[in-house]
C-alpha cells in the first residue's frame, strides 16, 4: 500500500524538492515508493493551469552507491535522448511512456540539495502501469523479455565510448569474488562463521567466475551500452494488458555485456520467489519462465547477437545469480552498508536465496541451452 501524503512531513519535504524542478502547477500530493535497495523515490502529483492531474517522479541518487552522480546523470541524459530520438524517427513514440528527464532549477538535469541529502532528480512517472517484484505467469516474463531486449536494440547503436562506467567493475564476477574473499578475512562484524557453508559452495565455484570477463577481453564478446540492473521490477508493464511499456532505473547504463542483462533476468523472471524468500523449497527456476523470457528477449534481440553472446545466454542466468548472491554476502559481511535491510540478517538471507537458485539453475542448464539454440533456429 502506498500512502498519499497531502499535509504533514513528508507532504511538505516532497513538495520542497518538486519545487525545485520545472514543474508548473499546485502541488496536491506525494507518495513515497519503496521500489529497489538503493534510490529513495518520492512521487508527486500537481494540477497545471488546464485542470489536469500530472504526476512526476523525485529521485535522490545514492552517492555511496555512485560516487560521482553527475556522471551518472549525464550517461542517463545522453540514453533518454538517444531512445527518444529513434522511437520519433520511426514513429513509435507514445508520448509520456518513455523516461524523460525535467530540468531544475539552474539549468542542470538534477540538483544538489545538501539539506535534503544530496543530489535529486526529477522524472516522468509512466502513467497506468504496473511493475512485478516476481512473475506470475510466463505472459510477464515473455514482456520483461521483450522489453529489455528492444531497450538493447534501441541503443546498440551508441558509442560504448560515449558512455563512462557509473560503477567500475560492476558486473566483473572475479573482482566480485575477490571482494568476498577480502570481506571474509577481514571479518569486521564477525559475521563469518554465519557463512562458512556459502564460502565453501562458492570456492567449488571458481573456475567459471571468470568466463565472460576472459571471453570479452579475448574480443569474442562484444562490449556494448547495456543496462546492467535488469530485474523484473524495472519494467513498468501496462496496467491493464501487462504489455511491456518502459525500462526504468537507468543508473548504471553502461559499458557491458549483453549476457549480464540477459542474466539478470534469468535470475528475477524465472522464479516465483521473491529474492529474500526464506523457505529455500520455493526457490528454483522453471523452465516454462526460462522458455517465455527467452523468447521475447530473442524475439526483439536475435538479430544484433553474435553467435557467442547467444551461446552463453543460458550461462549467464547462473552467473549472474551467483554474483548478486556474492555481493549479498559481501554487504552482509561488511555490516550492510550497500544494500537497504530491513531485517539483521537480511543479506545473509538474500544470498542463501541466490545461491539456491543458481543451484536451481545449474542442473537445468543443458536443457535451457538446447531451448535456445532451437529458438535461434526459427528465426532463419
Ligand atoms: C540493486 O536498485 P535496485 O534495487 O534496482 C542493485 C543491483 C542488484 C539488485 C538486487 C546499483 O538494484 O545491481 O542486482 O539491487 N543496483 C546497484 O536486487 O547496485
Ligand atoms: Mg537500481
Amino acid at each position: 500500500m502506498i500512502t498519499k501524503h497531502t499535509t504533514g512531513p513528508v507532504a511538505e519535504r516532497i513538495a520542497r524538492i518538486g519545487n525545485q524542478f520545472a514543474i508548473s502547477g499546485e502541488f496536491l500530493y506525494g507518495e513515497e515508493l519503496c521500489n529497489g535497495h538503493i534510490n529513495t523515490t518520492y512521487r508527486a502529483c500537481y494540477r497545471d493551469e488546464d485542470g489536469r492531474e500530472e504526476r512526476y517522479i523525485l529521485q535522490r541518487i545514492n552517492d555511496y552507491v555512485f560516487k560521482d552522480p553527475a556522471q551518472v546523470m549525464r550517461n542517463v541524459e545522453k540514453v533518454t535522448r538517444h531512445i527518444t530520438w529513434k522511437l520519433l524517427r520511426r514513429r513509435q513514440y507514445a508520448a509520456g511512456q518513455t523516461l524523460t528527464l525535467y530540468p531544475a532549477r539552474g539549468g542542470r538535469n538534477y540538483i544538489n540539495l545538501p539539506e535534503e541529502g544530496g543530489m535529486w532528480r526529477c522524472y516522468n512517472n509512466i502513467e497506468s502501469t504496473h511493475t512485478y517484484d516476481v512473475v506470475e505467469n510466463t505472459r510477464q516474463a515473455y514482456q520483461a523479455g521483450y522489453a529489455f531486449g528492444s531497450f538493447q536494440e534501441l541503443i546498440c547503436d551508441m558509442n560504448p565510448e560515449d558512455i563512462k562506467e557509473s560503477i567500475p567493475d560492476f558486473h566483473n564476477t572475479p573482482k566480485r569474488y575477490a571482494n568476498l574473499l577480502a570481506s571474509a578475512e577481514a571479518d569486521v562484524m564477525g559475521r563469518r562463521a554465519r557463512c562458512e557453508k556459502e564460502l565453501e559452495l562458492l570456492r567449488g565455484w571458481e573456475d567459471k567466475y571468470s568466463r565472460l570477463i576472459d571471453m570479452q577481453q579475448r574480443g569474442e564478446l562484444p562490449t556494448r551500452i547495456t543496462h546492467n540492473d535488469t530485474k523484473i521490477n524495472n519494467v513498468m508493464l501496462d496496467e491493464e494488458t501487462d504489455d511491456a511499456v518502459c525500462v526504468i532505473d537507468l543508473d548504471t547504463v553502461m559499458p557491458g555485456l549483453a549476457l549480464y542483462d540477459f542474466g539478470d533476468m534469468v535470475r528475477t523472471a524465472t522464479c516465483m520467489a521473491e529474492e529474500d524468500e526464506e523457505d529455500l523449497s520455493q526457490v528454483y527456476m522453471q523452465m516454462p519462465f526460462f522458455e517465455s523470457l527467452a523468447e521475447g528477449y530473442l524475439d526483439a534481440a536475435h538479430d544484433f547477437l553474435c553467435p557467442a553472446e547467444v551461446e552463453n545466454l543460458a550461462f549467464a542466468g547462473w552467473l549472474i545469480t551467483v554474483e548478486i548472491g556474492m555481493r549479498f554476502l559481501t554487504d552482509y559481511l561488511d555490516g550492510d552498508r550497500y544494500f537497504r535491510v530491513e531485517k539483521p540478517e537480511h543479506n545473509l538471507i538474500r544470498a542463501r536465496n541466490q545461491f539456491k537458485l543458481a543451484q536451481s539453475i545449474e542442473k537445468k542448464l543443458p536443457a535451457m541451452q538446447r531451448y535456445i539454440r532451437r529458438l535461434m533456429k526459427s528465426y532463419k
